[in-house]
């Protein structure tokens, strides 16, 4: 019984007595978080072998993973600057079932046709499921039971879900995965001109999203596949271990992504903005045109590879028609109506915010999507004016609204260093007794690397003025 209180005391949320401090402590000693020395063989690219050096994922078996604390940290993150841009851009969030009835797949006739990529299960009635690897069907279901008028309309619901899609080759870890998240939108309008207006909305707010997060991804012309439609678009950020060969001209490298404050209201403002962002040649070798690429000088083709991390389509009525789904327009008639689905992989976001962002020691994010903000390293735990220091620092920023990883542990400084460079926190706080007895700490930038020696008042400052810039650029 007395264990137990104890238990219970230790664990106590603190941020529940009292108000100033908002969270539980995150102190290393006591968190999970299981690096390894070395990659696994088997890991051929920098993300996923930084993601399991780091102790972000485990592999259960082929494509399908554990996220463990770290690595759940920043998918959470992730998924909700997704659910943020979303949001603001008018998109209504559901959560739809992992596993579909294969009815509702037979009616729009892909139930055949989507092959070995889908896992079918049958029910103990003998009833045929599926663990869904996209909602086109489910949405549309949903929409025809309760939507009946034009007066609903524009709608756009989506849902962030696991999907699973039995890949030939599941590689590269959470990358392509068989089980992977994604957040898939679905919009419903009375006409084309309606939809084409919804595709411009999503095409701007995933510029904001990818923009937030930190990287610069490329809309470019694509193939549909299996979704279908006449209309996409994929978002994809260079990097040499992308699967997808792109051409693209130089120009997209500058073009700025729109700021929060965008109308998505403005109908004319969005479509000029999407207007911009494909006025020059962009597209992936599937859908690659040489004849245009070659009235590019050649000083101003990108030719490389890219990571396809959102994908938007405007398929018409290939979904609404089969299955049913119109609503009373005003002229008193049935419309069937216009549909596009808009997905991002948080999961790959996960593992391509790394290959866009790290160097020989490690992962460096970015600020938006860290799993903590600053990493505070006591040099000398046990010594009584250093974890005193320690404590303070710790309290000040979880009250500054920072988010730190205190490292608690009596392992040595070198280790110490070699983990926040492998974890990639953009800022260590380094708190010796030496420096204490100057009156100064280290603060350490992660990606600069550079290192400077302050008062523990101009290092929270300096933190705390960092905060108030991230917070005013990119919101949250
Ligand atoms: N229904 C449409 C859009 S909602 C759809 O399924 N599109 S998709 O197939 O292009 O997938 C959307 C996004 O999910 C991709 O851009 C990618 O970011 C992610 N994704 C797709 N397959 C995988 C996979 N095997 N592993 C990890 N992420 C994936």
């Amino acid at each position: 019984m007395r264990k137990r209180m104890r238990f219970v005391l230790r664990n106590s949320n603190i941020g529940r007595i009292c108000p100033f401090r908002p969270g539980p402590f995150m102190h290393l000693s006591k968190y999970f978080l299981p690096v390894l020395k070395e990659a696994p063989r088997e890991a051929e690219i920098v993300s996923h072998q930084l993601m399991l050096r780091a102790g972000m994922i485990r592999q259960q078996s082929a494509g399908i993973y554990s996220w463990l604390p770290l690595g759940l940290k920043v998918l959470r993150k992730v998924e909700q600057i997704v659910r943020e841009e979303q949001n603001r851009a008018g998109a209504v969030e559901v959560l739809m079932p992992t596993i579909q009835s294969a009815d509702l797949w037979r009616e729009s006739g892909r139930y055949d046709d989507y092959g070995k990529e889908m896992l079918r299960i049958t029910d103990r009635h003998e009833r045929d499921m599926l663990f869904g690897p996209t909602n086109e069907e489910m949405i549309t279901d949903i929409f025809r039971s309760y939507v009946r008028s034009y007066k609903d309309l524009p709608l756009n619901l989506y849902h962030i879900q696991w999907k699973f899609r039995d890949e030939v080759r599941p590689r590269f870890g959470v990358m392509r995965g068989r089980e992977f998240l994604m957040k898939d939108a679905y919009s419903f309008d009375l006409d084309e001109a309606g939809a084409r207006t919804a595709y411009y909305r999503m095409f701007v707010s995933y510029l904001r999203t990818f923009d937030r997060l930190g990287v610069k991804a490329i809309p470019m012309r694509a193939d549909t596949g299996p979704i279908g439609g006449d209309l996409s678009h994929e978002f994809l950020i260079l990097a040499d271990t992308g699967e997808s060969e792109v051409f693209c001209h130089k120009s997209y490298l500058d073009l700025q992504a729109p700021d929060a404050g965008v109308d998505y209201g403005n109908d004319d403002l969005i479509a000029g903005i999407v207007g911009d962002w494909t006025a020059a040649y962009a597209g992936t070798d599937e859908v690659h045109d040489e004849a245009e690429w070659m009235k590019i000088p050649a000083d101003e083709r990108v030719n490389a590879r890219g990571i396809e991390i959102g994908h938007i389509f405007n398929f018409g009525t290939k979904y609404s028609e089969p299955m049913g789904a119109k609503v009373t327009g005003p002229d008193g008639k049935d419309h069937v109506v216009h549909m596009g689905s808009y997905g991002i992989g948080p999961s790959r976001v996960v593992a391509a915010l790394i290959e866009a962002g790290h160097d020989e020691n490690g992962i460096v994010w970015p600020a938006s999507a860290a799993p903590f903000d600053v990493g505070l390293i006591n040099l000398r735990q046990g010594d009584e004016a250093t974890d005193a220091a320690c404590a303070d620092l710790y309290s000040q920023m979880q009250n500054a609204g920072l988010d730190p990883l205190y490292d608690d542990t009596d392992n040595r400084a070198g280790g110490k260093f070699a983990l926040a460079d492998l974890i990639g926190l953009p800022w260590q706080l380094i708190v010796g007794p030496r420096g204490l007895k100057a009156g100064e700490v280290e603060l350490k930038n992660r990606a600069s690397g550079e290192r400077e020696s302050l008062t523990m008042e101009a290092a929270m400052n300096r933190l705390t003025a960092w905060r108030s810039q991230m917070k005013a650029r990119y919101g949250g």
